[in-house]
């Protein structure tokens, strides 16, 4: 196995913080027991909880308008490997990482699965792109992909996404992902319908090459690239094409992809109802798809959709068991740091939600005693849970402090020996 930190630096610095860990961990622990809870218990679930990293995530993103390379960004998905190695080292809760096809260029995918098998890595969900044209491609997805008007175009989408299954089974993966950027600049460009039923039918041939240990997830978004109207613009045409497909097809939900204000966690409630929800894109968002790291604008969101998530635990909700994936746009910060910080805000909001006196809750919603009920939400999310979190990763032999641990390591300017600059987006991100 390959670890790009040293243990024994992991070790050298946890040594510095170790005993305000365990103070802090003890005075948490006599607290949470007065309300009857074993904190040793929560820690545990914190050790189990796992969150892939979007391998495009790992270079520095951009927009539109600029990109401002980092040193020693990966270029090339081997080199993202290693990135990702780093990340789960220290956060010891990312150890999958879910990659993006055709942006990850890959000759050959048994070699690419030992390389992660050496590094402890899995793989999450395979990403299809189709909303853009490679180059040579015969025929454009200018006019969109699997809506497309053409039977060509629509063809090359579909074959696309069969292959991405077929990689996807070398590498151990049991989902593809489907997001499309098709839609309509102009009113009256597309036939609403029309456009649907071919997305439809194009989906249905992908979704019979599925196989049958594996989901198909559907990611919807309101609007970009397409900014009249887009094919699969909100979770309701997500659950109405993942219901006409059949069991295998769910939908994701991405948090940057609804309006502002949208009550994200209610959506995320009857998708579990319906046994529709497959997974999650976690990021934070200020206007639209901003994919900022997670937490870092709407952190009470985050613990009210996790609150849904660990209400569905709790009851043991039949069908339940989504997919946790980061999906963030890093310009400004170092991409490991920022993924190091969003698995863990993500984590946060998981370890909080399990601190909601359930029973309770349920005794101020029947009273309809709205403050109370309020209040008892309120109360598991104010709760610091740092010392948990650290600890989890303390006992898994990661890092207290990841980014102190990531700085002290000079692997950044390590990499960036090997890894000269070309000045161009690894990834493509959009
Ligand atoms: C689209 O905005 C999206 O959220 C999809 O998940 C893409 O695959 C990803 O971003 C690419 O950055
Ligand atoms: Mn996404
Ligand atoms: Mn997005």
């Amino acid at each position: 196995m390959t670890t790009r930190i040293d243990k024994a630096l992991i070790a050298e610095q946890n040594a510095k913080l170790e005993g305000f860990v365990k103070e802090d961990y003890e005075a948490l622990g006599n607290k949470l027991a007065r309300e009857d809870i074993n904190i040793d218990d929560i820690t545990a679930m914190a050790e189990e909880f796992q969150i892939a990293v979007p391998s495009w995530g790992t270079g520095t993103g951009g927009t539109r308008f600029a990109r401002f390379p980092g040193i020693g960004e990966p270029r090339n998905i081997f080199e993202k490997l290693e990135d990702s190695a780093v990340i789960n080292d220290l956060s010891q809760a990312t150890e999958r990482v879910s990659p993006h096809f055709p942006w990850d260029k890959v000759d050959d995918f048994k070699e690419l699965k030992e390389f992660s098998d050496s590094l402890s890595l899995k793989w999450d969900s395979i990403n299809s792109n189709t909303f853009q044209d490679q180059a040579g491609q015969e025929h454009s997805f200018k006019y969109g992909s699997l809506s497309n008007t053409s039977k060509e175009s629509r063809d090359l989408a579909i074959q696309h996404n069969l292959d991405c299954i077929e990689w996807g089974k070398t590498l151990g993966s049991k989902t593809l992902t489907v997001w499309v950027g098709d839609g309509s600049n102009h009113p009256g460009q597309q036939h609403f319908q029309s456009a649907f039923e071919r997305y439809l039918e194009s989906m249905k041939e992908i979704y019979a090459g599925l196989p049958s240990d594996w989901e198909l997830h559907i990611e919807h978004k309101m609007f970009e690239p397409a900014f009249y109207s887009t094919i699969i613009q909100d979770w309701g045409s997500n659950i109405l094409a993942a219901m006409e497909l059949g069991p295998q097809a769910k939908s994701l939900v991405d948090l940057g992809h609804h309006a502002p204000n949208v009550n994200i966690e209610m959506i995320v409630s009857r998708l579990i109802q319906f046994k529709k929800l497959g997974g999650f894109h976690f990021n934070d968002s200020k206007y639209g798809d901003d994919d900022l790291d997670s937490g870092s604008l709407h952190p009470y969101q985050q613990f009210l959709i996790f609150n849904e998530l660990v209400d569905a635990e709790y009851r043991k909700q039949e069908g339940f068991g989504p997919n946790y994936m980061l999906d963030q746009s890093h310009n400004v910060t170092d991409p490991i740091e920022s993924l190091m910080n969003s698995a863990a805000s993500v984590q946060r909001s998981y370890v909080a939600a399990l601190l909601v006196n359930r029973p309770l809750l349920t005794q101020y919603q029947n009273d309809n005693d709205a403050l109370m009920a309020s209040n008892t939400l309120k109360h598991a999310f104010n709760i610091d849970v740092s010392p948990i979190l650290a600890m989890a990763r303390l006992r898994k032999g990661g890092a207290i402090d990841p980014v102190a641990t990531y700085r002290a390591s000079g692997y950044r300017q390590a990499v960036a020996k090997d890894r000269p600059s070309n000045g161009q987006s690894g990834s493509g991100i959009v």
